[in-house]
């Protein structure tokens, strides 16, 4: 946990010039090229980014969510992949073993994730269970200090880079709901495991999704995460109400450079003898743009202060997920506005990142998702 000011400060500006410095000058070729240069991971590692949230006791900066928060607001600046193959890593696809892992799990695993040598996944989704979490049919039979899993993920980020995954499949005799439903600890080497073909998306080239598939792929009993089984569904909330705070930050972050961008090309553009920046229609979205980034990184802040205080964060994660993120499609959207015929063109950028946001309104929990989640939390609360 960086305590002092002045450190935290280091580091938040030490990211922030390695996002000005190497990794917007890359963007393009990324996005050209649907990956992200070799030497560009190898500084992502030896900046300790992916060990920003880890304890230092396993090597890591252990930020509180603020503080990370804070860093998200600042890698968040540059094209989504960059922070996908991060924040993939040191969020969903780890946090597992971090919330509820044992020690020994937590020994083995986190100082690998801290220096990036390891990269990380989370292997929720299935092809029958995406918003209906609970339904996934992935199984774990136990057969003695191994278990057997069968069945297939779907859409799974860094699965081709991952070392590890955080797999969620049913075990035991309870053929349905949360309760039957465990998590582990896997590794991408272990026999059984194949991928499928690279998901062709609609954005974020440089990120990479797929299909994992489990073929009798035998896994130590030592990995089941916390030693227990069952409690894998919870865990799997508890990563993703950390998740949602995460992804809310990257939000406000890319909804900024875009803001910034579509301000700078309006009082740059002329058109009818003067910059269209003092145009009062361009001024309404501009200024509706700043006023709804200000609104959500507030909520972003105050949702991760009260995670750090130990409060239970499920609405107000979902609150800020579900806000920033619909903010983020409209500041896209004004932004293409902004720059016109010039923001349809891919020569600026702008449509690049049009497409990238799209998916945060879906990933990580559909807005629909995060609206019912927000809903029931109030109804359940109401009637307590
Ligand atoms: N923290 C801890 N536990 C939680 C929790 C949270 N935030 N949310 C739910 N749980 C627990 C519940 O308390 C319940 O436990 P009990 O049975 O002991 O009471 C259990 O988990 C099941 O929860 P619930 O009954 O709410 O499950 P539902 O199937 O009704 O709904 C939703 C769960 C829809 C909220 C869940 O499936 C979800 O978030 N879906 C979206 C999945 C997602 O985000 N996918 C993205 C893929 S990862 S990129």
């Amino acid at each position: 946990m960086i305590q002092d000011s002045e450190t935290l400060s280091i580091l938040l500006s030490t990211i922030a010039r390695f996002v000005r410095e190497r990794l917007i000058p890359n963007e393009e070729v990324v996005a050209e090229t649907d990956e992200i240069p070799a030497d560009i991971v190898h500084e992502m590692k030896a900046t300790g980014l992916f060990g920003l949230t880890i304890p230092q006791a396993y090597g890591g900066f252990e930020l509180t969510m603020e503080e990370e928060v804070l860093a998200m607001l600042e890698l968040g600046r540059a094209s989504p992949a960059f922070r996908s193959l991060i924040g993939t890593t040191l969020g969903i696809g780890s946090q597992g073993i971090l919330l509820d892992g044992t020690e020994e799990q937590k020994r083995k695993y986190l100082p690998r994730l801290a220096t990036g040598e390891l990269i990380a996944a989370f292997a929720l989704t299935e092809p029958d269970a995406g918003s209906d979490a609970v339904s996934l049919r992935t199984r774990a039979v136990c057969d003695g200090d191994h278990y057997v899993v069968n069945g297939t993920k779907r859409f799974i980020t860094n699965a081709a880079q991952a070392g590890i995954f955080t797999l969620l499949a049913r075990t035991g005799s309870e053929p349905k709901g949360a309760a039957g439903i465990s998590a582990f600890i896997v590794e991408a080497a272990t026999p059984g495991i194949t991928l499928g073909k690279r998901d062709r998306k609609m954005g974020q080239r440089g990120a990479h999704t797929c299909d994992v598939i489990f073929n009798n792929c035998r896994i130590p009993v030592a990995n089941l995460i916390g030693g227990v089984e069952g409690q894998g569904f919870k865990t799997a909330m508890k990563v993703l109400d950390k998740g949602r705070i995460h992804i809310a930050a990257i939000c406000v972050a890319v909804a900024g450079r875009m803001l910034d961008e579509a301000l700078r090309y309006a009082l740059e553009r002329q058109q009818f003898g003067k910059p269209i920046a003092e145009f009062q229609l361009i001024q309404a979205m501009l200024a509706d743009s700043k006023a709804e980034i200000y609104a959500a990184r507030s909520m972003v802040i105050d949702a991760a202060r009260r995670r750090d205080e130990g409060l239970d964060v499920s609405t107000e994660a979902s609150c800020a997920k579900l806000f920033a993120s619909e903010m983020c499609g409209r500041v896209a959207d004004r932004a293409v506005q902004i720059f016109g015929g010039s923001g349809y063109v891919s020569d600026h950028g702008i449509e690049r990142f049009y497409r990238d946001v799209r998916l945060f309104r879906i990933y990580e929990g559909t807005s629909q998702i995060q609206q019912l989640v927000i809903a029931r939390n109030m109804i359940r609360a109401e009637r307590a």
